[in-house]
């Protein structure tokens, strides 16, 4: 099955001239690197290759990217092959939104199962770790070469989006494949240095205060709290930057369900993280977000005094039992 969508793909590439790699708003690790692992592999096909991802590349994901080379303002710009990568639906895309009936031939690769596959290609396998878990089976059926950067690129994808290999979605294939990525070249401790241990004592901060404002509901087992305006503020920092505060908080041994609300001047973010067996997707879903049973978010169109309520309730009859 795979095998014949990437011998499709493959002649698609070689006879298309503009190609667009897209990936989703608030880009995390795993759409960078599954982006820029796509683009430096096709780097030798000499084609013209076009980046869309919408939002702040967060600053540790900087190494990965050069930012010049992601368009800024979309011009209705027309192109034989489109890429869209891990983004679970068309809205994902932001301002981008309109390169999907720009694209003649459109090829979704992704792991989230909310993804109803939007294109004219889907490759799409809830079971894998990430967009870049399976980006990397995908380049391996080509049987080209996969270049030391590629590997650093499609590894990236791997550590973020399985929590340094700590979530349920790390499989034995994932091991096996970052095996296989270390092999090539990958420095891992190098790698954990760049994205974990390389943030600027204000972004620190800023985690700080937002960890400490802390609420916890129903035996401790929903952790809420919220990153404000005022709080990035006060600490010169911003949102895209702060990251991995909805993960800390599910530390606390009760906490079933952790929840980071994200000020925004019309509407709030919400981030769910679930430790053991409530689906956070199917809270996510019924607000038209997305996302994972572990892992969801979508927007309200709420303050945060009002989204907290609501989560608070949401999660209520879940949390009682
Ligand atoms: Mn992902």
């Amino acid at each position: 099955m795979l095998k014949n969508d990437v011998k499709e793909i493959l002649s698609l590439i070689n006879t298309s001239e503009n190609i667009c790699i897209a990936g989703h708003m608030a880009p995390d690790g795993d759409c960078i690197g599954s982006v820029m692992a796509l683009y430096n592999f096709l780097k030798p096909f000499d084609k013209n290759i076009t980046i869309m991802i919408d939002g702040i590349i967060p600053f540790n994901y900087r190494t990965f990217i050069d930012e010049n080379i992601i368009t800024k303002n979309y011009d209705n710009e027309k192109f034989d092959l489109l890429f869209v990568l891990d983004t679970s639906d068309t809205k994902r895309l932001g301002q981008f939104e309109d390169v999907l009936k720009n694209s003649k031939i459109t090829v979704v690769i992704d792991h989230h199962k909310t993804n109803e596959g939007f294109g004219d290609i889907n490759i799409i396998y809830s079971e894998m770790s990430s967009t870049g878990e399976l980006l990397y089976d995908i380049l391996k059926l080509t049987e080209m070469d996969i270049t030391t950067e590629v590997a650093v690129l499609i590894y990236l994808a791997i550590l973020t989006d399985t929590g340094k290999f700590s979530y349920s979605n790390t499989t034995s294939r994932t091991h096996v494949k970052t095996a296989e990525l270390i092999d090539l070249g990958v420095n891992v401790s190098e790698i954990d240095n760049i994205v974990y241990n390389s943030k600027p004592a204000n972004v620190v901060r800023a985690f700080i205060d937002c960890v400490s404002s802390i609420e916890l509901h129903y035996d401790n087992k929903l952790g809420i709290t919220a990153m404000t305006k005022e709080l990035l503020a006060k600490n010169n920092a911003e949102m895209a930057d702060v990251d991995g505060v909805v993960e800390y908080i599910r530390e606390i041994k009760e906490v079933e369900v952790s929840c980071v609300l994200k000020e925004y001047d019309e509407s709030t973010k919400v981030s769910l993280r679930s430790k053991n067996n409530i689906d956070v997707s199917a809270v996510s879903l019924k607000y038209k977000g997305g996302g994972h049973a572990k892992a969801a978010g979508f927007e309200l169109k709420e303050n945060i005094e009002n989204a907290k309520r609501i989560i608070i309730e949401e999660f209520k009859e879940l949390l009682m039992k």
